[in-house]
Order: structure tokens, then C-alpha cells, then sequence
């Protein structure tokens, strides 16, 4: 286990990655994991969970005063979702941009919601927008115990 619960070791960080609940529905879920896992990202965290509306809350809390905002928490806790925590060198920024534009008609074709986000609420994925949110969105849906620390050949 690491001994700090920090996002960044260095030049290695930590991101949350939200596979969301349309997703599930459609059966992309290993499609998304596979695409972000081939660009070297490593899994260090993962779990299935169905978000409570005080969770989606709280990690939607950023967005309480947008018009969106309440169709937002009932979309991202009407089922399912799986939470990810990647480790990877700038894993936030390479997870941004793996993810694309938030509005799926602007992601460029390539881009995880340019090729399967349906409009820009069900945009079949998050990931943390810095360092800092990803260390407080980690904190909502992992306890220390599952993050995991291995050695993997190749560690990038
Ligand atoms: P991000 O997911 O790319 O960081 P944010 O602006 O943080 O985008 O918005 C959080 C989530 O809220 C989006 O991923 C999307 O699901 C939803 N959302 C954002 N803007 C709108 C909107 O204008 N209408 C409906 N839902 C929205
Ligand atoms: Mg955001």
C-alpha cells in the first residue's frame, strides 16, 4: 500500500475514472477499461457500486447550482456504475484527453465519447478534471485497503 494517500508520486498520478451508468446499460463497460488500460494506464482500484444520491451529491457537488444538476444525480445513480483508480504518468491529463470533449457531438472521433457518448449527459464515462479533484473523488469511493500497490514489468 502506498504510505501517503496522496494523487501524486512525483510525476505519477492518480485519476477516477467513473464508468457510467449508460455504459453499463450497453454493454461498453470492458471497451472503455480496454482503451484506457492500452495507454499504459495501470489499475490500481475497481469496484461495482450503485451510486446513492448522496454520493452523486457530493461528487457532482462542484455542479449544484448548474440547470443540470439534479437530472445529473438521478442519471449517474439510476444504475450501476464501476469506479476505477488509474496510476499513470500525467494520468489525469492522458485521461482527459482518451475521454474527449464533455459534449460527445464536439469529442474528436477516436476519443472514448466521440465514438460511443450519446449526448452530453450520457457521455458513458468520467475522469477527474486535476490532481486535486482526483484526491477528493478517490477519497468518495475508495478506502486505502482497496488501492492496490504491485509491481508490474512494464510500469508505465
Ligand atoms: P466533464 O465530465 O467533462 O468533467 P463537467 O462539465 O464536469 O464535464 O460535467 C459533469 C457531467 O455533467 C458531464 O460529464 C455530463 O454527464 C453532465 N453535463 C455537463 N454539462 C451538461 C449539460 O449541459 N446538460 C446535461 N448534462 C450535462
Ligand atoms: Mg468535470
Amino acid at each position: 500500500m502506498p504510505s501517503s494517500f496522496s494523487t501524486n508520486k512525483g510525476k505519477v498520478e492518480w485519476s477516477l475514472v467513473l464508468i457510467k451508468p449508460d455504459a453499463i446499460q450497453r454493454g461498453l463497460a470492458g471497451t472503455i477499461i480496454s482503451r484506457l488500460e492500452r495507454q499504459g494506464l495501470k489499475l490500481i482500484a475497481l469496484k461495482m457500486l450503485h451510486m446513492d444520491r448522496a454520493l452523486a451529491k457530493r461528487h457532482y457537488a462542484i455542479h449544484k447550482d448548474k440547470s443540470f444538476f439534479n437530472g445529473l444525480v438521478d442519471y449517474i445513480s439510476s444504475t450501476p456504475v464501476i469506479a476505477i483508480v488509474f496510476e499513470g504518468e500525467k494520468a489525469v491529463e492522458v485521461i482527459r484527453k482518451t475521454m474527449g470533449a464533455t459534449d460527445p457531438a464536439k469529442a474528436k472521433a477516436g476519443t472514448i465519447r466521440g465514438d460511443f457518448g450519446l449526448d452530453i449527459e450520457r457521455n458513458v464515462v468520467h475522469g477527474s478534471d486535476s490532481i486535486e479533484s482526483a484526491r477528493e473523488e478517490i477519497r468518495l469511493f475508495f478506502s486505502k485497503d482497496e488501492i492496490f500497490d504491485y509491481y508490474r514489468e512494464i510500469n508505465s
